[in-house]
């Protein structure tokens, strides 16, 4: 067995791993970042277009800032819809602040691209993660590499940025372990088309033939999602079918301005709510999604896993700078306070904007009226605003 010694394992190199390995580098700290799949594989993936202000201002802390100043979309606010009647929730002028639209891709290419300009420690698709005894004080990751050579780290710490199925989280006992969840009884089909975008800022739509979102990655690459039936495929839903429901959906000021195209990327993603407590176990910690689920509805989950990953490197720099580990082991409450706020939003924001099976009339009667609030009053929509933008670190 080959060994490697390093002070921060990280398990997981999608934005939450690259992003945390890069801010620590940068602190002087050395990182091993083990990657399941290979880097193209985890290129591929169509995930969040929403940056928080907050997330910005990290991602330019840890040097990926040029091309979302480029190539970003700022937005000072964004459409909703009610029964086709559509309303403007402004960011800027209720709570001083905007999002940026930048493809999580886009992000997780530029951080691949620091954390090789630094030669960072990465394995790509590496097999059999096992993580030995997190409460022992050199904790040992034993893993196979792509080769399938069995390779063991001492470290410090150990980070699980492996998602929602990778390892980590298993790895606290289940009597140390609490899990909340909920699975909501619909998926949203996503697509991307090279065609404009249908409006200059996103829409999230409500109609009780269900959801719909309009967003977008540039002038000529628009993302659309509708809410659909979760135990269904990509593939049973034509293009044509797509359009037609969405258009269904839009509000009535934005329906001629559609441009509708093929599908170049088409998939169905399930909606939940999940989070685990605590987030440390011995000197294992868990960020991003392996700690936290949220319905992409409030576009929290990339900007939930950045603002975990901004919490766990200050108590770790604070730690190898000698000045202590209290910051480093506040880490699980001080990011679950963040965490539960993000899922509050998420779970109301879908349960405001989505149709549930079985839905009664009162239930519909008490959404429109929800909305109805929403689009009129400045207190409702600097809630709304306060939330969506990211509250702060
Ligand atoms: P990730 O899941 O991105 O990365 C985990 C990495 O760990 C992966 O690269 C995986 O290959 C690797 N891994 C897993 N097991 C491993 C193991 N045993 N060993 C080594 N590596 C392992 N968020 C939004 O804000 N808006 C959206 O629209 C949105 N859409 C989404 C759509 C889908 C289909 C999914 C699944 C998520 C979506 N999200 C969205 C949430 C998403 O953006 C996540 O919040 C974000 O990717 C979190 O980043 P990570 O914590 O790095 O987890
Ligand atoms: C996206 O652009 O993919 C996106 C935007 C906002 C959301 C979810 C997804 O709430």
């Amino acid at each position: 067995m080959v060994n490697f010694k390093t002070q921060v394992t990280i398990i997981g190199g999608g934005p939450s791993g690259l992003l945390l390995s890069q801010l620590l580098m940068n602190e002087g700290i050395d990182t091993i970042v083990l990657e399941k799949h290979s880097k193209s594989h985890v290129l591929s993936r169509i995930r969040a277009g929403v940056l928080e202000s907050g997330t910005v201002e990290i991602l330019k802390q840890a040097g990926v800032g040029e091309r979302i100043d480029i190539d970003g979309f700022v937005h000072e606010g964004t459409y909703l819809s009610s029964e086709n009647k559509g309303f403007r929730v402004s960011f800027s002028e209720t709570v001083g602040k905007s999002v940026t639209i930048f493809g999580q891709t886009e992000v997780t290419k530029d951080l691949y691209q620091k954390q090789e300009e630094r030669e960072a420690n990465i394995f790509f698709q590496v097999k059999n993660v096992n993580i030995i005894d997190p409460k022992c004080s050199k904790t040992e990751v034993i893993f196979e590499d792509e080769i399938g050579k069995e390779i063991k780290i001492v470290s410090d710490f150990v980070v699980g940025c492996d998602g929602f199925h990778g390892v980590s989280r298993q790895r606290i006992p289940l009597n140390q372990r609490k899990e909340y969840e909920r699975i909501y009884p619909f998926g949203w089909l996503g697509i991307l088309s090279e065609t404009p975008p249908v409006s200059d800022e996103l829409i999230y739509a409500n109609t009780c033939d269900g959801f719909a979102l309009c967003s977008m990655r540039n002038n000529n690459l628009s993302r659309y999602y509708l809410q659909c039936d979760v135990n269904t495929k990509a593939e049973d839903y034509s293009d044509d079918y797509f359009w037609k429901e969405l258009i269904k959906r839009l509000p009535e000021n934005s329906k001629d301005n559609l441009r509708t195209g093929p599908s170049i990327e088409k998939s169905i993603a399930p909606l939940r709510s999940f989070v685990v407590e605590p987030l440390q176990y011995g000197n294992l910690f868990l960020v991003g999604d392996a700690a936290h689920i949220v319905p992409p509805t409030g576009a929290k989950g990339l900007n939930l896993a950045v603002s975990d990953v901004h919490y766990l490197s200050e108590g770790l720099i604070a730690f190898y700078r000698g000045e202590g580990d209290k910051k480093l082991f506040n880490y699980s409450k001080t990011a679950l306070n963040r965490i539960w706020k993000a899922v509050r939003f998420s779970w109301w924001m879908t349960t405001l904007m989505h149709e549930f099976p079985g839905t009664k009339e009162f239930d519909r009667k008490i959404k429109i009226s929800e909305l109805e609030y929403l689009s009129h009053s400045s207190f409702a929509q600097a809630h709304f605003a306060e939330n969506y933008v990211g509250i702060p670190l």
